[in-house]
């Protein structure tokens, strides 16, 4: 199957399930809610869920995988777009645009867009936990629960924002930038994976070579993040672009210049692929995936 129509018919399923899951914007929190359903349905790649979706198909291809794996596909684009309504906030980021429209602040105001954010962040882990939305054993769907938590939380995602934040207009080291890409943006890509492989019942070794994978591909994702912020326009991004500089932040093509980081991504998504070796035909969405996450152009 090509890779495009893989892309499209998952982004498809993991729409329909959040339109299922998420909550309808009615009763005394209809404005909080509404504010929630804002970002979530404002349109967005998707990957993250894909990943995991994929990554259990490379384990289990019967469809139940995928089934099962649905309600954390969707907590897994929850937290990913509570974790872009934060950034845009005045006191991170300031951006007034997202993927291609106002930001949830502009619309809902900075309390409305703090909380949208803490209700998606915290729905998720309804979403996660909840044994009547999927077949996951409850040893392994506590396993997923905590590999999420632990990259969303202060170790991972949160720690990378603050350490981002923290690093702005001051000459970090390159060890600095790998910690900041590899916690604020791999963590939650990389978890996406992992989750979809327990989810499906993989071996440990299945799952530490997913694991590597995903690692992988979140450097190479993170590294591709920055060379479109430098050599994209804000209409072809849907959120501003050359914001890295505005904001004095260290990025691979400061380090590298255009051509050594569209390198060292090639590298990266080429040892992702390395990683994926010991698995046979169901792995090849995930393998194009990560030539995607190389050539993506938004
Ligand atoms: C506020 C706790 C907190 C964390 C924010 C992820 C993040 C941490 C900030 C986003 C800043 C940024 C632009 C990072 C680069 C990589 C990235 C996460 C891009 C956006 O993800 P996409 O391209 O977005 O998957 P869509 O809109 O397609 O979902």
């Amino acid at each position: 199957m090509e890779i495009q129509t893989y892309l499209s018919e998952r982004r498809r399923m993991v729409d329909e399930a959040l339109q299922t899951y998420s909550l309808a914007a009615e009763g005394p929190f209809a404005r909080h809610i509404e504010a929630m359903r804002y970002s979530l349905f404002v349109g967005g790649k998707r990957i993250r869920p894909i990943l995991c979706l994929a990554a259990g198909e490379a384990i289990d291809a019967s469809g139940a995988a995928t089934a099962n794996l649905l309600p954390v596909a969707c907590a897994l684009e929850c937290i990913h777009t509570y974790s872009l309504i934060h950034d845009d906030l005045p006191a991170m980021d300031d951006d007034a645009l997202r993927r291609g429209k106002p930001t949830n602040h502009v619309l809902y105001g900075e309390a409305g867009a703090i909380l949208a954010g803490d209700g998606l962040l915290t729905w998720a882990f309804d979403l996660l936990t909840d044994p009547c939305r999927s077949a996951i054993t409850a040893e392994r769907r506590l396993a997923i629960a905590h590999c999420i938590a632990r990259a969303a939380g202060p170790l991972g995602m949160v720690g990378g924002q603050s350490l981002d934040i923290a690093s702005e207009h001051s000459d970090i080291s390159f060890d600095t930038l790998q910690t900041i890409h590899r916690s604020k943006t791999g963590a939650l890509i990389t978890c996406s994976i992992e989750a979809g492989a327990i989810g499906a019942g993989a071996s440990g070794d299945q799952v530490a070579a997913m694991v590597q994978y995903g690692r992988q591909i979140g450097l190479a994702f993170q590294i591709v993040d920055d060379l479109l912020n430098v050599t994209s326009s804000t209409e072809q991004l849907g959120k501003a672009a050359g914001s890295d500089a505005a904001h004095g932040k260290a990025t691979y093509p400061a380090f590298f210049g255009i051509e050594g980081t569209r390198a060292r991504a090639a590298d990266a998504v080429s040892q992702a692929r390395d990683a994926l070796a010991a698995f046979d035909g169901k792995a090849d969405p995930l393998r194009a995936i990560a030539d995607y996450i190389y050539s993506r152009t938004s």
